[in-house]
């Protein structure tokens, strides 16, 4: 029994998803899930955990998708709607999917995928609407969920998730944050990452609550949604908040004053995924009436820590344990460490995920022996609150929410026929959190834009340097490494 589709069906009536102004009730939502379960299972009882990749833009499809791959037993592999094809062969292939669900915008640029004999290729089209199932009985230990996240290996790696961990992630949130079944929100970021997917829209179905879906990103729009007065719960990176400053304060005054108050009322505003820079917290709160929530997460663990709810949110902060989860801060001695001392955050508890799919080793290496993940952070408790004050790898960049890897992208411009060597680091940035740069070593002259227009065939347009800097050698030190700090101060 899945608990997000039991929960479905006691508000069968009611609104779940307004997709393009189209309002979709929860029986729709089930019924088109069973649908995609149909075509999926075919003559098949259950999919046995089997990957189904799916490319399809936010929306009412989208979460029927989701449900329907889940429902029938499959393992759900959302793909990242901005990535050239090279970077969506990466994960169909690692991931080994055997199905593929094909929004109509995406056919094209999949269609190397339509002749293949190892992977059905199915377009919406033909997902058949009145399409009914027997559904298999899901066990909560099988695999759910496979996202792609970048770290210090030069590839993305895939984290699994069980239906236990997903169910633990999204039933944390629903109590922490008080969510229910009166509550409205705006879907606006990527469902290729756990703040998407889980955090707004799981746990809004979860609920019996509505979202509407805004795609692509446009802070005017989201504004006028805002003016219809029905929202009560909205959860945004700090980029999004810099650009919603941003545009409200282009509007003419008239507008600004009949948009605070409706701000007011919202129940909740979340803020997430980077570190939430005081400035925009506080002019938010000018704008908005709002104490933006911070809190704490990673695609691997879900959310861990989260200011309160109800008490004092603290500015820099990202606040305390979620219930459920367990936190420590260790040295590199991976001990304890004292109250007001630094140390690596390490978690436990059931929203951890399973393992990194076909990577043994990397699973192993990221937990201690008594099973903590540890993840990388480094932190400190101040006064019952933790701040996060870095990451254990300078190589991990993050900019507009996402994590990006810089040896993932060193990687790739190391082969562009010229380039002998390559530094990639990321830059303090205020909208953009970080903002990734590349200093490059050369063997003949190139054209840096042409380069760029290369690499934006290779990888998303969020991963790609906003700036280069030809030198004559990387800064290293007595043992041959780059130097990264020093390459940072190039920019
Ligand atoms: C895009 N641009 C950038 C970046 N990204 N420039 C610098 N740094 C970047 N990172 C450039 C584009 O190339 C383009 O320039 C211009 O900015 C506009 O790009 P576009 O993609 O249209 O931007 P946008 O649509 O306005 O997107 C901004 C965004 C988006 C909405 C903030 O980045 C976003 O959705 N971020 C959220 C990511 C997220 O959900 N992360 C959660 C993962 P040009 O025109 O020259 O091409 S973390 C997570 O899940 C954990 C568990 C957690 O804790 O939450
Ligand atoms: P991802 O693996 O894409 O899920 O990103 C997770 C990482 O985002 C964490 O390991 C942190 O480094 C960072 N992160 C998430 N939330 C915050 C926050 N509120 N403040 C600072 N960093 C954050």
């Amino acid at each position: 029994m899945l608990q997000i589709v039991e929960n479905a069906k006691n508000y069968l009536g009611k609104t779940a998803i307004v997709d393009s102004k189209v309002e979709y009730t929860f029986s729709e939502l089930l019924q088109r899930s069973e649908a995609v379960s149909a075509s999926l299972l075919e003559e098949n009882a259950d999919l046995n955990q089997k990957r189904v990749a799916y490319i399809i833009s936010p929306g009412f499809e989208y979460a029927a998708i989701q449900l329907g791959i889940w429902r029938a037993g499959g393992i759900a592999v959302p793909l990242c709607i901005t990535y050239p094809f090279p970077s969506l062969k990466y994960v169909i292939e690692d991931t080994g999917a055997e199905y593929l669900i094909v929004g109509p915008e995406y056919e094209e640029l999949l269609s190397p995928y339509k002749q293949t004999s190892s992977i059905k290729f199915i377009t919406l089209a033909e997902i058949n609407p009145e399409g009914t199932v027997n559904l298999p009985e899901i066990d909560k230990s099988r695999g759910a969920m496979i996202l792609y996240t970048s770290g210090t290996t030069n590839l993305p790696k895939g984290v699994l998730t069980t239906h236990a961990n997903i169910e633990a992630q999204i039933y944390t949130l629903v109590k922490a944050w008080h969510w229910s079944s009166n509550d409205y929100t705006i879907g606006i970021l990527p469902l290729h990452h756990v703040h998407g997917i889980i955090n707004v829209l799981s746990c809004a179905l979860w609920s019996g609550a509505t979202i509407q879906f805004l795609h692509p990103f446009n802070a005017d729009e989201v504004f006028e949604v805002f003016e219809e007065g029905k929202v009560t719960v909205f959860m945004a990176v700090p980029t999004i908040y810099f650009k919603l400053i941003a545009q409200f304060e282009v509007f003419p005054e008239e507008r600004q004053r009949k948009l605070t108050p409706i701000m007011e009322k919202f129940r909740l505003m979340v803020s997430g995924s980077a570190a939430l820079p005081v400035s925009v917290m506080a002019k938010w709160k000018e704008i908005s009436g709002h104490y933006l929530l911070e809190r704490y997460g990673m695609t691997e663990i879900g959310m861990a820590i989260s200011n309160p709810y109800h008490h004092d949110r603290k500015a820099g902060y990202i606040g305390q344990a979620l219930d459920g989860v367990e936190i420590r801060l260790v040295n590199e001695e991976n001990q304890v460490v004292l109250p007001g001392h630094a140390g690596e955050i390490q978690v436990k508890g059931p929203s951890v995920f399973k393992e990194y799919w076909g990577k043994p080793e990397a699973t192993a290496n990221t937990f201690t022996e008594d099973g903590w993940f540890k993840t990388g952070d480094i932190a400190v408790i101040e006064a019952g609150y933790f701040r996060i004050l870095g990451r254990d790898s300078i190589d991990i960049i993050k900019s507009g929410g996402y994590k990006i890897s810089a040896l993932e992208i060193e990687e790739v411009i190391r082969q562009y026929p010229g380039v002998k060597d390559v530094g990639v680091v990321g830059i303090p940035d205020e909208e953009w959190g970080e903002i990734v740069v590349s200093a490059l070593v050369l063997e003949n002259p190139i054209d840096t834009k042409v380069l760029n227009s290369w690499l934006r065939e290779r990888m998303p347009a969020y991963k790609t340097p906003r700036s280069y800097k030809i030198i004559e050698e990387l800064p290293r030190n007595a043992m041959g490494k780059v130097t990264k700090n020093d390459l940072k101060k190039l920019f």
